[in-house]
């Protein structure tokens, strides 16, 4: 069986990453239902994220979106983020939101859109530049309503296009993250639907453009883990925007649909070196709490992604793959399983008094005293942009 304290070392190294939006006001395309305290600044967003850092002790980043996290002076976002504890993650654009996408951004049929696209990307490195985050995390929702509305090569040939100038514009040490995405808001073509398409623009581009796999991205039954498996064999895994679906691109939290499958995911990322500092596969959440309390939620799915990278680090991977080299498929199955049904939760509590902290997230949180003061103290919070 693998060694408790190297289980317990590897959890130390594990970092998550919080979405600014997922502490906002958000909903459904019906009803945003806007809760008592949420956040009305980035500031505040960030505040909020502390929390999820101070009682879990591993989120210590949180992704912006541009323009929903617009501010005068990002350098001084950042400053403030390290005065909290936290620092700032992937920069995340938005072309999805403005009357001149109807047709579509990156992928336009009229270069000015395209470029206008463009510059809003340019602009975001340089908002990396200033906050010193080095992902840019790009989903685009471009597409097509009806066959024969545009030219599906002429598309890629557009995207590509378009992120190249972006590429050329990225720093050293910085990236680009590609997100793909089966369906949504396109009915007929999407310009990046799956990890296959997204993978041959990153190639193209180079070692600075990478793959992003959103787990609600997905039609039902399709086997995430293969995907991953697949990428990190590339180097081309960039990262997750983790997150549940039952049906859509859902946006739950992550871990509560199907946590057999988040396990499985993560069984590949901890057997392929995901979790090596130096493969720098960046765990993101990509969720919003339209109906639950948010600050509470971020903590629960941060402990949901813990629960299962831990069962994935006691998977015992000597017997695995004696067993799989002896083509036992019973023992290799069993040897999955009995790290699955492993109860890790005293493993965690216990983990977490030896650093210090509450032995238990959400007990420690809801004990602090910041829900009253937040709901006290803020009126009138922000909208997350929506349930996106
Ligand atoms: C959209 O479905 C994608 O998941 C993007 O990551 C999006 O930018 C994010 O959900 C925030 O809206
Ligand atoms: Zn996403
Ligand atoms: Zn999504």
């Amino acid at each position: 069986m693998p060694d408790i304290a190297a289980v317990k070392a590897a959890l130390a190294n594990q970092r998550i990453e919080t979405p600014s939006w997922g502490y906002g006001n958000s909903g459904t395309r019906f009803k945003v239902f806007a809760q008592a305290g949420v956040p009305r600044t980035p500031r505040e967003k960030l505040d909020d994220a502390a929390q999820v850092h101070e009682f879990t002790g591993i989120a210590p980043k949180v992704s912006l979106h541009i323009p929903w996290d617009t501010v005068d002076d990002y350098a001084a976002l950042a400053a403030y983020a390290k005065e909290r504890n936290v620092e700032l993650g992937a920069i995340n654009s938005n072309t999805f939101q403005d009357d001149d996408y109807k047709l579509g951004s990156v992928c336009h049929p009229d270069p000015k859109v395209r470029r206008k696209a463009v510059e809003h990307l340019l602009e975001c490195v340089d908002i990396m530049d200033a906050t010193g985050s080095k992902d840019l995390k790009l989903w685009f929702a471009d597409g097509t309503n009806y066959p024969g509305q545009d030219d599906i090569v002429a598309r890629q040939d557009r995207l590509a296009e378009s992120l190249a100038t972006v590429y050329e514009r990225l720093g050293d040490d910085q990236r680009m993250l590609l997100e793909y995405k089966f369906f949504e808001p396109a009915f007929y073509t999407t310009d990046v639907p799956d990890w296959g398409t997204s993978y041959l623009q990153c190639m193209k581009l180079g070692d600075k453009a990478q793959v992003v796999v959103d787990t609600g991205h997905h039609a039902p039954g399709t086997n995430i883990e293969y995907i991953v498996a697949l990428l990190l064999r590339e180097g081309k895994l960039g990262g997750f925007d983790f997150n549940s679906r039952f049906y859509a691109d859902d946006d739950l939290m992550v871990g509560s649909a199907d946590p057999f499958q988040l396990f499985r995911i993560l069984h590949e990322v901890a057997k392929n070196g995901g979790f090596d500092p130096e493969t720098n596969v960046a765990f993101m959440l990509d969720q919003c709490h339209n109906i639950e309390a948010k600050i509470p939620a971020v903590i629960r799915s941060v402990m949901n992604v813990q629960e299962a990278t831990a069962k994935a680090l006691l998977v015992d991977l000597d017997a695995l793959r004696d067993a799989q080299a002896t083509g036992d498929v019973l023992v290799s199955n069993a040897v999955l399983m009995d790290a699955y049904n492993t109860d890790v939760r005293p493993l965690l509590a216990e983990w977490r008094e030896e650093r210090g902290m509450h032995p238990n997230p959400v007990a420690g949180y809801a004990a602090s005293g910041w829900q009253e003061r937040i709901v006290a103290e803020r009126v009138g919070g922000d909208q997350a942009g929506w349930g996106a």
